[in-house]
């Protein structure tokens, strides 16, 4: 049996990932591929614990290195436990952020040393790379309105909280990655709406790996 494919979603807040992520694991079921739609931090029991801890503010007193070790811990057991089987079995995984997120929160606007971060990332996914990685691009302002539209009534987490200048440092530190992985990484204008989204998403899909529908 061939290994599934692993495909990761990035962005700021209020991108769209999680939206994207189900509507493409439907075309993937539709196409006859087992996928399992994952995120992260989360995904595991333990995983799912530090990020509660790591959402609620209650490390950011130690600074961005503690967090990058919460981070890269809950991604050790998410692998572990769901990620690497998923993908043995020959399942596809699609992985709502992964180690582009530590790269860039707590890399670029964390401003954590670039090295240290490539050590921990490679300890942490223990070579487990993404096969495609969609950026998903937006003003953050529009992606702050959309994640505060969608739950008004509870309060920031500790990334929505912080300023408008963190958030574009953010954009920019994605699409900086995706410009140095051009093979693993793609862009996609996430202003559109969800279902022209999705259909931009499917496409770059079949077009980088090989989907059934596709082949
Ligand atoms: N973090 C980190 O610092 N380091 C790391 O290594 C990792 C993570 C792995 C996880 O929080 C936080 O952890 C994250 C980075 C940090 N920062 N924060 N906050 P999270 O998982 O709670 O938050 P998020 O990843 O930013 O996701 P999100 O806010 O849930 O947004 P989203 O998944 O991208 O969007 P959505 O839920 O699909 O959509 C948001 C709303 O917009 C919703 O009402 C939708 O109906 C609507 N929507 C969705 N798509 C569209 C389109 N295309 N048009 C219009 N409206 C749309």
């Amino acid at each position: 049996m061939s290994r599934g494919r692993f495909i990761t979603l990035e962005g700021g807040e209020g991108v769209g990932k999680s939206t994207l992520a189900k509507a493409l694991a439907l075309r993937l079921a539709q196409a006859g591929v087992r996928a399992e739609v994952t995120r992260e931090p989360g995904g595991s029991p333990m995983a799912e614990a530090i990020r509660e801890a790591v959402l609620s503010g209650a490390i950011r007193e130690h600074g961005p290195f503690a967090e990058a070790l919460m981070f890269s811990a809950a991604r050790i057991d998410h692998i572990d436990r769901l990620i690497a089987p998923a993908l043995a079995r020959g399942d596809w995984v699609i992985c709502d952020r992964f180690a582009d997120s530590t790269r860039v929160y707590q890399g670029v606007a964390g401003e954590l040393e670039p090295d240290l971060l490539r050590s921990l990332e490679r300890v942490a996914t223990a070579g487990l790379a993404p096969d495609l990685t969609l950026i998903l691009d937006l003003d953050p302002r529009k992606g702050l309105a959309r994640a505060a539209r969608r739950s008004p009534d509870q309060g920031k987490d500790r990334f929505e909280a912080e300023t408008l200048g963190f958030h574009r440092k953010l954009r920019q530190g994605f699409l900086a990655i995706a410009a140095a992985e051009p093979e693993r990484c793609a862009v996609l204008d996430a202003s559109r709406n969800p279902a022209a989204l999705a259909e931009a998403a499917w496409l770059t899909l079949a077009e980088r790996l090989t989907v059934p529908e596709a082949a």
